[in-house]
């Protein structure tokens, strides 16, 4: 499997589904992502996507993420799951629509996590895919959880295991701003864009990067690049930038270089 390499690319929820509507899919930006995937023609590639305002609140309304506690719940990891399959159907019309060879891996029916951290990953048929030259595209979602009954994994823990258990050549994440800032860009203006950070730099300022206001059960910018700090310390390098600016992906996709953050370990 090392030699495939693959880079991972994450699409975060602020960027296919409008946040503060629930159930609004952005339906413009998927199909551009979608065509900036495929004029990068990037080998070997693994899209996650997150759960944005399909997967969160219904993740939050049921107490999914704190896992089973009572019988009400159980319809509550029912439809978490199952509102997160129709996200991951618009995305994998759009590939498919465009004749992208992309295939779904849905989380839950594959991986088992221990208190909310990844244990079991059967990752054979993803590799085979790979090998094959398919695009799989993984999302955040709900899943069984070996303490707690169920939970919920956050696209970014899953990026991180993936880019880690098949040495990565690069992590892609695409949020809805220009990377990682001394402070919330949205709310102050005078914010501070990062355009390059070292594992160590990394470590030393994370406590400043702020939590997303919006409804996410999985935790703000914080936790989604503390996520990402084993893959940086194994030499992966991640570009922070903003997916919903047109053309940003496609080019960091194909080595250009944008307005960005670049972690590296050193
Ligand atoms: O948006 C969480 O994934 P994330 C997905 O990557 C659900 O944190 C189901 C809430």
């Amino acid at each position: 499997m090392k030699e495939l390499k693959p880079t991972v690319l994450k699409i975060g929820g602020s960027v296919v589904t409008n946040k503060g509507k629930e159930l609004k899919a952005q339906m413009q930006v998927i199909s551009r992502l979608v065509e900036e995937i495929q004029k990068a023609n990037v080998q070997n590639l693994i899209v996650v996507h997150g759960g944005g305002s399909f997967g969160h609140p219904f993740a939050q309304r049921y107490g999914v993420t704190e896992g089973f506690k009572e019988e009400t719940q159980k319809i509550g990891f029912s439809e978490t799951h199952h509102i997160m399959t129709v996200l991951n159907g618009l995305f994998m019309d759009a590939l498919i629509w465009r004749n992208i060879p992309a295939v779904s891996v849905t989380p839950s029916s594959c991986i088992i996590t221990n208190n909310g951290r990844i244990q079991r990953f059967e990752d054979a048929p993803l590799k085979m895919l790979l090998k094959l030259g398919f695009l799989p595209v993984l999302y955040g979602d709900a899943v069984l959880d070996s303490k707690l009954g169920f939970t919920i994994l956050s696209g970014d823990q899953l990026v991180s295991v993936l880019a880690t258990s098949f040495h990565s050549e690069h992590i892609i994440i695409g949020v809805d701003v220009d990377g990682l800032y001394d402070d919330d860009p949205k709310i102050k203006k005078t914010a501070k864009l990062f355009r390059h950070l070292t594992l160590e730099e990394l470590k030393r300022l994370r406590s400043k990067f702020g939590k997303s206001t919006m409804c996410d059960v999985t935790g703000g910018m914080f936790s989604k690049i503390a996520e990402l700090l084993p893959a940086i310390e194994l030499g992966i390098p991640v570009t922070i930038v903003n997916a919903t600016k047109p053309n940003y992906i496609y080019k960091v996709l194909t080595g250009k270089k944008v307005k960005q953050t670049l972690i590296e370990k050193e």
